[in-house]
């Protein structure tokens, strides 16, 4: 079915929200439309990028300064870019990421009020004209989604937050939802799961039938 470039779709949302549940449902839907496809995450993704992804979940960690913290995001998201998604996209693979940049907007930028214009600057250095051609915002409220993380047992460095921490970081992935409608579709996630598929079903459908409206990653710009 694909011929020439793959497309980037990221998962986003905050903690617990079932981005990873959902992930994969969605390669499960897009290989039964026999669309070759690539799951993969952020931080994380190649083996030099699953050891940042471990540094910066230590809950055990010395104090991480916010610089640090953006920075070894952007690392890991560098080699993850060269390594994996970059030589897949060019195969002809559909890339199916859990977490990407507007992540960074959401918990750096949001939930740790670091200047938006450094994360557009780092964004720009490291990926280039690399944009998701479609992203999928689960949206729930902070509880519903700390509720179902929780219930996992054990909290990384980010899950030990405030609540307060978590609000900014969903206001701010609305916020990325309302400057880019036609790349980021808003998925209602405080809904029984069933239901929420049954949503992924109706935008994925018209991905497969490509009259989804997807961008040009070459295109988009903040
Ligand atoms: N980070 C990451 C940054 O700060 N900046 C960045 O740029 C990037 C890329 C990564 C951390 O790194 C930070 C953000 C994160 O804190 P992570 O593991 O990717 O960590 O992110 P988490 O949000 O911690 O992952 P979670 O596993 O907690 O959340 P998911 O994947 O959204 O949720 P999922 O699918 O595991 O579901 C959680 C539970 O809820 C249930 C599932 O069965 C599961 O038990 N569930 C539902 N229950 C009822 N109804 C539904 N509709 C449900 N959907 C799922």
């Amino acid at each position: 079915m694909t011929t020439g470039r793959g497309k980037f779709i990221t998962l986003e949302g905050g903690e617990g929200v079932g981005k990873t549940t959902n992930q994969a449902f969605i390669r499960d839907f897009l290989q039964n439309n026999h669309i070759p496809v690539l799951i993969t995450r952020e931080p994380g993704g190649t083996r030099l990028a699953e050891k940042i992804r471990d540094l910066l979940l230590d809950i055990d960690s010395e104090p991480v300064s916010e610089q640090a913290e953006l920075l070894l995001i952007f690392a890991a998201r560098a080699q993850h870019i060269q390594q994996v998604i970059e030589p897949a996209l060019a195969a002809g693979q559909w890339v199916l990421c859990d977490r990407f940049t507007d992540a960074t907007y959401a918990y750096q930028g949001g939930g740790r009020s670091m200047a938006i214009d450094d994360i557009a600057w780092l964004e720009e250095k490291v990926q280039g004209h690399l944009r998701p051609d479609l992203t999928l915002l689960f949206d729930a409220p902070v509880i519903t989604g700390m509720t179902r993380a929780g219930k996992r047992g054990t909290l990384d460095r980010f899950e030990t937050e405030k609540q307060q921490f978590f609000e900014q970081v969903r206001q701010a992935y609305l916020q990325q939802a309302k400057c880019y409608p036609q790349r980021i579709k808003l998925i209602q996630a405080d809904r029984p799961l069933q239901e929420v598929q049954q949503t992924l079903v109706e935008v994925l459908n018209k991905v497969v039938r490509n009259d989804s409206g997807f961008i040009d990653a070459g295109i988009v710009r903040r």
